[in-house]
């Protein structure tokens, strides 16, 4: 596949808006290597320790599955993701968005299995992050399944990106994932192909609703920001959850002021 060049309509929805729709990121038989890998993470086949947690424990009420699987840095186990198409286009796109100093900061891996109707509560990925001093930051949202309402695809506020952190809260359980006040009348929701993405800001608020089908929910994700903000994360010791996935942390509290 040639390299996706954006439209400058493009750029400037992603700068108004605080997400952007690329479809076709990956080819049907990218899809089919990708979704192979990703098996071997939901299975265990690629034993990942404590990266791996669930998102929405005490949120959803499963007990023999993830409410929520999350799988952080599934590249550490698997670092020839980095060299393969997803990673690759991934960055070139959120450099066309946001500036050639963009790198890759962390990967990561959410799944919402059949039927476990747990949602992704409304938030902005800056309150669980570092308060950086440069703001901009991508991720993409890449979906191996169909993606729909039902099955929990991404719903996003427009403009939100452009405004403040809202105030954060623990939803369910300190170290789990975060809330803040936000509703789906604000939001629109995107369905996605497999193979399609979406690339969010880190100030978009952002939600999914729980899966209520009896498919998997697949999605991947890679985060992007300048180069320089990854060095100052990591001198102060912030990896996303590298090693730790189950103690997300509240940062928004750091904003004040
Ligand atoms: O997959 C989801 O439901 C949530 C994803 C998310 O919050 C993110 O990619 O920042």
């Amino acid at each position: 596949m040639d390299n996706i060049r954006l439209t400058k309509q493009q750029i400037d929805f992603f700068a108004t808006n605080g997400y952007l729709v690329v479809e076709n990121l990956i080819s049907s038989e990218e899809i089919d290597l990708y979704k192979a890998l990703y098996d071997d993470f939901l299975s265990g086949k690629i034993a990942v320790g404590a990266s791996r947690s669930d998102l929405g424990e005490n949120l959803g009420t499963n007990e023999k599955v993830e409410n929520i699987t999350q799988i952080m840095w599934p590249s550490d186990f698997r670092p020839e993701l980095l060299e393969m198409s997803y990673h690759k286009r991934a960055l070139e796109i959120s450099r066309q968005l946001m500036g050639d100093d963009l790198d890759m900061d962390f990967d990561m891996l959410i799944n919402k299995s059949p039927f476990t109707n747990t949602i992704t509560p409304w938030h902005q990925d800056e309150a669980y992050w570092l308060n950086v001093p440069d703001k901009r930051a991508a991720s993409c949202w890449l979906s191996l399944d169909h993606a729909t309402l039902d099955s929990g695809c991404m719903w996003f506020v427009p403009g939100s990106n452009l405004q403040d952190v809202r105030p954060h809260t623990f939803a369910a359980k300190k170290g789990g994932a975060l809330m803040c006040i936000a509703s789906e009348e604000e939001g629109v929701a995107v369905e996605l192909k497999p193979g399609s993405c979406t690339f969010h800001h880190g100030r978009t608020l952002h939600y999914s609703r729980g899966n209520s089908t009896a498919g998997q929910r697949r999605a991947f994700i890679v985060n992007f920001r300048p180069g320089e903000m990854i060095r100052y994360e990591r001198e102060n010791g912030f990896d996303h959850g590298r090693q730790n996935a189950g103690d997300r942390q509240l940062k928004n509290d750091e904003f004040a002021g």
